[in-house]
């Protein structure tokens, strides 16, 4: 295997921010909201754990919070953490998705998920409108860590679909899920694929900015955009290489797949992105952006605190309406001349039994007579005795 990837050595970011900003975050204290979304199994929970474990097992307050229940399948857990680097503090929330997708009749079990983001910035908008701004609770998202399974193959429909709505709405960043389970070639031919659909089907993902003023940090971000989708290994495990070192990672009988060796996946990158480098760009991406986007949206479809447009209301939807009412018109077509052959089935089946009838009638009559005859002819016979 190759050789290990130096440890750590940054801080979590904050405190090498340039001055003014680090001042203005420092003063505030940043907020700083993750969620993981994805098919159920792909190690969005694993996920989480191992950036607690490697970066952020020093925090304070890592509690689990609350469980918000959203329907039946879906249950959405935000966890609670606290950094601190140099005086410099950061409100981390981390939001736990449960997978869609594996349910028989499922295929829109992650709209809850999309609602949720929405949401989010729904109600850090009713509390900008209240005439006393005091503090806000705010889970607006800075960004979505979207799990792709590790197929090898290609984006499956589902994916796209979800993504695209995701994108427009949130800072989407895509992961390859268990990495480990994909050889070198097949990985790189993936990745390859999947940033190919991702521009021909137009999805929108977050883009590190790069920066012509600061060569280094234009470096790095061009190092972190080549390597979307970062390919994830999850593990909150210590486990002994073959040379001897305890690293967190995944045991096979070939050897140790590493989490934190950039040979092995791209996790160091996504950590360095998500609380190191870009943690400002993507809140303030987020505020700038997306939930100005919302803002403006909501803006145009109602009026000054009027309550939100009903889905179906919203220009938005109204496409999906459109489809919706086209596949509920073919099936009431379809159920209709279902039930019209049922009905003529039945007509044909009642003219049979009355026919029946008829000539059950026809006999009783016939019996009826014949009754007769017998007891008129019993009748004579008796007068004669
Ligand atoms: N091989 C491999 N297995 C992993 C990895 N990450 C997680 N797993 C395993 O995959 C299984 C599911 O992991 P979870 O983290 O519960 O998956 P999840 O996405 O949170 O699943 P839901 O909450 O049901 O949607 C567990 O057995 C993990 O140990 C990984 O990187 N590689
Ligand atoms: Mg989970």
């Amino acid at each position: 295997m190759a050789a290990p990837a130096p440890p750590p050595s940054d801080g979590i970011g904050i405190a090498n921010l340039p001055n003014q900003r680090h001042k203005i975050v420092a003063k505030r204290g940043a907020h700083f909201t993750v969620m993981v979304v994805g098919e159920s199994g792909l190690g969005k929970t694993t996920l989480i754990n191992t950036l607690f474990a490697t970066e952020l097992s020093s925090a304070k307050n890592y509690a689990r919070r609350h469980q918000k229940q959203l329907d039946k399948l879906t249950e959405i857990e935000i966890i609670k953490a606290e950094l601190e680097e140099k005086q410099f503090k950061v409100k981390l929330t981390v939001i736990d998705t449960p997978g869609f997708g594996d349910y028989v009749n499922n295929r829109d079990s992650w709209v809850p998920i999309i609602d949720f983001v929405d949401d989010q910035h729904e109600t850090y908008m009713r509390q900008e409108q209240q005439p006393q701004r005091t503090e806000k609770s705010d889970l607006r998202v800075h960004a979505c860590i979207y799990f792709i399974r590790p197929t090898g193959h290609t984006l499956k429909p589902l994916d796209i679909e979800v993504m695209k709505r995701l994108g427009t709405r949130v800072n989407l960043i895509p992961v390859i899920a268990k990495t480990d389970t994909l050889t070198q070639h097949d990985l790189a031919v993936f990745k390859q694929r999947i940033r190919e659909v991702i521009r021909v089907q137009g999805i929108r993902i977050y883009q590190p900015p790069i920066d012509p003023e600061d060569e280094a940090s234009a470096e790095h971000a061009r190092i972190l955009a080549d390597a979307v989708p970062f390919s994830i290994i999850g593990s909150t495990e210590d486990v002994k290489t073959p040379d001897g070192r305890i690293v967190k990672g995944r045991e096979y009988l070939w050897g140790v797949a590493e989490v934190e060796n950039e040979n092995h996946c791209d996790f160091r990158k996504l950590r360095s992105l998500l609380i190191r480098t870009h943690m400002l760009d993507l809140i303030s991406t987020t505020e700038e952006l997306h939930y100005e986007n919302y803002r403006q949206q909501q803006m145009e479809t109602r009026k000054f605190g009027e309550p939100k447009v009903k889905k179906l209301d919203n220009p938005k939807f109204k496409e999906e309406e459109e489809a919706l009412r086209k596949r509920f018109t073919e099936q009431v077509k379809s159920e209709e001349s279902r039930f019209r052959q049922w009905e003529q089935h039945l007509i044909a089946e009642r003219d049979r039994l009355n026919k029946d009838l008829e000539s059950a009638h026809a006999e009783i009559k016939r019996l009826e007579a014949e009754l007769d005859n017998l007891q008129v002819g019993y009748g004579r016979s008796s007068t004669r005795r």
